[in-house]
């Protein structure tokens, strides 16, 4: 089967600072790149765009979406007020994003979607989020961890059968670098692991090859160890698929 085309979806970030102030970038983390390639895909950065014509352009053009981590996402493009617990927001990045995860689904392409891409799923599907996990009662575990990002730090156990738990197992520890999370499930997705403390640790979409959500970041654990490496292999491998039955 031939090497697909993965597009990993651009963030924006402004430089401070130097030589350049003010100056925003059109960035990937590298563990992305890195994590698809090793797998077998040909990844492929695609930056914010303002147009929806050129982002749906951009994901035509590949075969399977990464969708990354970074900011907060704008609660009003989920129905909700900013609380005051809220960090960061980039809304331009943000619409941007919701496009390529959006188009993505509408051609049923596989998607792997990883932090704030899960949540930014489980938005495009109508879901929204908890904006401060720390907020809420009952949240006990140490969700932003202080230790070296491929090193896992809490424990994950799977709920009922899923594409995750075939992959990965029933219970497995995972790295945590985030203070948001699912708050009600979007349509069409399903809940298929939480953390300890009941926090939702990844979703995905049934009825479809390979729409996963997971709220750890896997790209950084393949930088230490072969644990997460089975999500990736079957993501390119389902991207593969798609580039056969898609006719391009
Ligand atoms: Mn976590």
């Amino acid at each position: 089967m031939e090497r697909p085309l993965i597009g990993v979806v651009g963030n924006l970030l402004v430089a401070e600072g130097g030589f350049s102030p003010g100056l925003e970038r059109n960035y990937v983390n590298n563990d992305y790149v890195s994590a698809v390639e090793r797998a077998g895909g040909i990844p492929v950065v695609l930056p914010v765009v303002r147009g929806q014509d050129i982002a749906e352009a951009q994901v035509s053009c590949v075969r399977g979406l990464v969708v990354p981590g970074g900011y907060d996402i704008d609660p009003l493009l989920y129905g909700e007020e900013p609380t005051r617990s809220l960090e960061y927001v980039y809304r331009d990045t943000d619409i941007f994003q919701l496009r390529a995860v959006k188009t993505a689904l509408k051609l049923r392409m596989p998607v792997l979607a990883i932090c704030k891409g899960m949540q930014l799923l489980n938005v495009a599907c109508g879901g929204t989020l908890h904006q401060h996990i720390g907020d809420l009662q009952g949240v006990f575990v140490q969700h932003s961890q202080n230790r070296k990002r491929h090193c896992p730090s809490h424990t994950v156990v799977a709920e009922g059968e899923s594409l995750l738990s075939s992959l990965l197992g029933a219970t497995f520890p995972v790295n945590s670098y985030h203070h948001q999370a699912v708050k009600d499930l979007g349509r069409g997705l399903a809940v298929t692991s939480r953390a300890m403390d009941g926090v939702v640790e990844s979703i995905e979409m049934e009825g479809v090859s390979f729409v996963v959500g997971v709220q750890w970041h896997p790209e950084m654990m393949l930088t230490g160890g072969d644990e997460m490496l089975p999500l990736f292999l079957r993501f390119v491998e389902e991207a593969g698929r798609f580039s056969a039955t898609a006719g391009a």
